[in-house]
């Protein structure tokens, strides 16, 4: 048994720690996930006027931030009693809002922060054993996906076309999002009652124009083929098996070609999914499309215990069709995207708020129990003596708590909402995988439930922007702070990575008594719970062979490309999930490592 820890796990927001057992078969058998810092956000909430609440949590993160004001600013509207009065055109604008940025975080994942892990070294020798197709592949991935400052073997590989471009389609994104929120990150529009601005005719055609531009790079490198055939053809499938059969064929007709020439270029029909969809899997590449080898990764990050594990959401954006309000608890059963707590063996299930808790038996925190956020209690252990990383999986090992939905820990993300949504082409190619001996949910359909996700999105974004935005509507209703007094909030909502909770209570100077945020990677990236359940990511990677393309080239333990795959594909943010840091790095046995007041 070997011990192989990645710390920090890099290309991700914030500091993980990912440890795990990995034995004489190159199999990891036991993962540790540790959030590695404390920032004490629901602690800096305390005692303040509750409006201020939607611009403090989104310093939470910079690549969510939107998501946290528009959590804090639902909890906020539930407090002071107003959410079935906001204007129908301020929920229109919070749903363009949010659906930038979620656009923008999903490619930015893919291709700056997932995809570079193609371009893996590994990868060249495996590739290097398939002889002129397998060198032609390989050339083409670092043409397309190679990183910024990336060398192999002391030669610097310039970064790759696909990887630029997405730098440039975020920037768009989020110049959108600052156009008609005031800056990004950190947006200043979603506030109790509604936005602080209204939108004029030009920014509306400036939104479109924004949208245009990053539609023709997701049409000319994202896809083979255009956004609107291909969710004709899977979103809008008649069944999730004509989607899958759509996608197989589609990847056919290029393959075939391409095996004769070895040409994988974007000119010979190759978008960036195709080719991740063609070599990412086995199941597809290899058995059904004859391919001489792939990437496998739908053999990493497996569930083997469907009992162990659920998919959660609580979904997200408002019902605009019904003009103004909306119901804060009930926002998940009318919005585009529905909320669900489904099985690990696919079963849906009603959700319900009061069965969402977090526990702190392996995790830095003083207190007991399993606790409703309503109820939740952030008070961190003060002596450095008790933080210990290196503590077996008996122990408390991380900064984040322990979310659990009925006792389940929850996988959260565009897999869960996919999931929820019944969306044809996640659900065709998860039944593909259990029938031929796959977990139905693995890092290849992980990672396209994002994509599919973005295009979704996309689409329905530019019915916000183009049909139901009211330049001439309104935007927010007035309020008063002792609206506030004695009463409380809840604010659920997505972010990009995930399920987002907020719960607010204040006291009768309507000042805040207690603020609770449950965040997306604080479900993914839970430690054990009291029963010794480890959380999703840990589960993923129990069973995850440690290195590229399932030991193929022997075992690796100093390139664990299994972890990093498996880990990244949930795109983890650490700063989100744990909410004062040692900035001195001297905190010494028997020192406080941060006063909190
Ligand atoms: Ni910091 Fe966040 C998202 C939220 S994450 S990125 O998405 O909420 O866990
Ligand atoms: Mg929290």
């Amino acid at each position: 048994m070997t011990r192989v820890v990645v710390d920090p796990l890099t290309r991700i927001e914030g500091h993980m720690r990912l440890s795990t057992e990995v034995n004489e078969n190159g199999v990891i058998t036991d993962a540790q996930s540790s959030g590695m810092l404390f920032r004490g956000f629901e602690r800096i909430l305390l005692n303040r006027d509750p409006r201020d609440a939607a611009r403090i949590t989104q310093r939470v993160c910079g690549v969510c931030p939107t998501s946290h004001a528009m959590a804090s600013a639902n909890a906020l509207d539930d407090l002071f009693g107003i959410a079935d009065q906001v204007p129908k055109d301020a929920l229109v604008t919070r749903n363009i809002i949010q659906s930038l940025n979620m656009i923008a975080s999903h490619a930015t994942h893919v291709y700056v922060l997932w995809l570079p892990d193609i371009v893996n070294p590994a990868y060249r020798d495996v590739m290097a054993t398939i002889g002129n197709t397998g060198n032609a592949l390989w050339k083409e991935l670092l043409y397309r996906f190679a990183p910024i400052s990336y060398r192999i073997d002391g030669v610097a590989i310039p970064p790759g076309k696909a990887y630029v471009s997405a730098i440039k389609e975020k920037k768009r994104l989020q110049e959108a999002i600052a156009l008609i929120a005031g800056k990004m990150p950190h947006q200043m529009s979603s506030i109790l009652g509604g936005v602080t601005y209204k939108p004029t005719v030009a920014d509306i055609g400036q939104l479109a124009s924004y949208y245009y531009q990053v539609m023709d790079f997701i049409d000319g490198s994202t896809l083979g083929v255009d956004h609107g055939t291909w969710l004709d053809n899977t979103f809008r499938a008649s069944s999730p098996q004509s989607a899958v059969n759509f996608v197989v064929e589609h990847l056919q007709e290029i393959t075939e070609r391409s095996l004769i020439s070895n040409d994988f270029s974007y000119s010979a029909g190759w978008g960036d999914v195709d080719l991740f969809a063609a070599f990412g899997s086995e199941l597809i590449g290899e058995k059904l499309l004859g391919l001489p080898a792939s990437f496998k990764f739908d053999r990493t990050g497996a569930y083997s215990d469907p009992s162990k594990i659920g998919f959660l959401t609580y979904g997200v954006y408002y019902d605009v069709e019904h003009g103004d309000g909306y119901d804060p608890l009930e926002l998940g059963k009318s919005g585009f995207q529905k909320a669900a707590f489904v099985t690990g063996s696919l079963e849906h299930k009603k959700f319900d708020h009061r069965k969402v808790t977090e526990e702190i038996s392996h995790s830095f925190y003083v207190g007991e129990g399993d606790l409703h956020p309503f109820d939740g209690v952030t008070n961190p252990v003060r002596n450095a003596d008790e933080i210990d990383y290196q503590g077996d999986s008996q122990s408390r090992y991380s900064w984040i708590k322990a979310p659990r939905y009925k006792g389940v820990p929850c996988e959260v993300g565009p897999i869960a909402r996919m999931i929820a949504m019944e969306e044809p082409l996640t659900m065709g190619l998860m039944k593909a995988f259990s029938d031929n001996g796959y977990s139905a949910v693995n890092t290849f359909t992980r990672m396209l439930a994002r994509v599919q996700e973005m295009l979704i999105l996309s689409e329905q974004l530019l019915k916000w922007v183009t049909t139901d935005l009211n330049p001439n509507g309104r935007f927010n209703i007035p309020t008063d702070l002792s609206m506030a007094r004695d009463s409380q909030g809840i604010g659920l909502w997505e972010a990009p990575r995930g399920a987002l909770g907020h719960w607010v209570k204040t006291g009768t100077d309507s000042k805040i008594t207690n603020y609770q945020m449950v965040v997306p990677t604080t479900w993914n990236a839970s430690p054990r719970d009291s029963n010794g359940i480890p959380g999703p990511i840990e589960q993923a990677l129990i069973g995850t062979k440690v290195s590229a393309v399932e030991n193929l080239l022997g075992i690796d333990n100093s390139n664990p490309t299994g972890i990093l795959h498996t880990a990244r594909a949930y795109d983890p943010c650490i700063a989100c999930a744990v909410h004062t840091i040692d900035l001195t790095g001297k905190a010494g046995k028997n020192k406080r490592i941060f006063d909190i007041v």
